[in-house]
């Protein structure tokens, strides 16, 4: 396979963006030429440590559907471009969650695998993040676990994963390492820190045997940066309780628990003018965010994080730069009236370096 040769034009914009914002680096003629001349003999160029930190940092402040934007500076970039095969993809990959998880603090961090170069194809992770869990598919057609990775799941089956039937059995990565079959990776138990659900108040929580996994670590998108595409660049944040509550646990097409959790209150579901669901919505979302502060693991909820949201595009605004915003991601999926996110519109142009969907 003869991956795309790097876009010129794209390499010089981003060039003169690091300049731009390192006045102190100097050299920018010398670096442009040298990119050029690395281009058109070998197709592509090879990013300094110090460029491909500033370019996933960038990535991160356009991603214009996060809200976590705030400190995109203080990113974590562990550069693994020297890493060969599937297996040291798998090896780094376990060594971002310890590193990235700690004993709770979570630290926002970015491991960059080499990138898709003219005539190699560089190894992806298949699984969307790198701690996802199983959606086993019944006999009946029903999906015990997230039913989001039955297909996942089902795959990694086929390649011999002997999982069990579990709501929360960790999915091993899948790796496809360019060149050949794609490997399996079990992740090691310590690597995976997770959160047992229960509620503050109500003792019967427990009992719904909730839990989710503290780090969101999203291994399914590429980074692009001046021209350049590394398909398997997996970063992590900490979460924002809304995802897990007013989503993952909550969609109908996820695990569905409102229901569950709205009869366990007792409530009316005779009628949606009960407001059962939102009832339920907001008991399950204060278990989350109350069970990942017991836990001592960092956990950001929506107002607060709405609001340093838009401290955040003040300061971009003070920089001379333009902070894109998608408000239908940026919103948060409960209260979003309630929280000053929702009052106002944003720009949003699409800007390079950034994290494509896909890979
Ligand atoms: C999306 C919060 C860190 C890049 C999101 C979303 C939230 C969020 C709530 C929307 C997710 C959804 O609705 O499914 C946070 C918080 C962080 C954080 C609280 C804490 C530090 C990061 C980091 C990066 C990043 C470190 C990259 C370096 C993205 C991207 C998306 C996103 C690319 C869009 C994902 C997609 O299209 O599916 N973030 N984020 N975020 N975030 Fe962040
Ligand atoms: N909603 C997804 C995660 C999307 C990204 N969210 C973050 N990213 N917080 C979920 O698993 O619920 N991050 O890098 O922290």
């Amino acid at each position: 396979v003869i991956e795309r040769t790097t876009d010129l034009r794209e390499a010089e914009r981003f060039i003169r963006l690091f300049h731009g914002e390192h006045p102190s680096e100097g050299g920018m003629h010398a670096r442009l030429r040298d990119v050029g001349r690395d281009i058109a003999r070998h197709g592509t160029y090879v990013h300094t440590f110090e460029e491909l930190q500033f370019g996933a940092r960038v990535a991160w402040r356009n991603s214009n559907r996060c809200i976590g934007r705030l400190y995109w500076k203080s990113l974590r970039v562990r550069d693994r471009r020297d890493v060969a095969g599937a297996e040291g993809v798998a090896l780094e990959c376990v060594a971002h969650l310890r590193e990235a998880t700690g004993d709770g603090k979570i630290r926002p961090t970015i491991t960059v695998f080499p990138p898709d170069v003219p005539g190699r194809r560089a190894p992806r992770v298949l699984n969307e993040q790198l701690i996802r869990y199983a959606g086993h598919r019944t006999r009946g057609g029903s999906v015990i676990g997230d039913p989001r990775q039955a297909e996942l799941t089902a795959l990694a089956r086929e390649l011999g994963w002997r999982g069990g039937l579990g709501r929360f059995d960790v999915l091993p990565l899948i790796i496809d390492p360019g060149l050949g079959g794609p490997l399996l990776c079990n992740l090691p138990g310590d690597a995976v820190l997770e959160v047992p659900i229960v509620h503050p108040v109500y003792p019967w929580f427990a009992d719904l045997g909730l839990r989710w996994h503290a780090v969101p670590a999203i291994s399914g998108m590429c980074l692009e940066i001046g021209g350049v595409c590394y398909p398997c660049a997996p970063f992590n944040g900490w979460y924002m309780g809304a995802e897990i509550g007013a989503r993952n646990l909550a969609d109908s097409d996820r695990y569905n628990q409102l229901p569950v959790v709205a009869e366990r209150l007792g409530l009316d579901t005779s009628t949606e003018r009960s407001l059962w669901r939102d009832h339920a919505l907001v008991e399950l979302n204060v278990a989350v965010l109350h069970s990942f502060e017991a836990a001592g693991v960092t956990m950001t909820d929506h107002h607060t994080e709405s609001g340093r949201f838009l401290t955040h595009l003040e300061r971009e605004e003070k920089a001379g730069r333009t902070c894109p915003a998608e408000w239908s991601w940026i919103v948060p999926p409960i209260s979003g009236g309630a929280t000053p996110v929702f009052h106002r519109s944003y720009d949003n142009p699409t800007l390079t370096p950034n994290f494509v969907p896909g890979h």
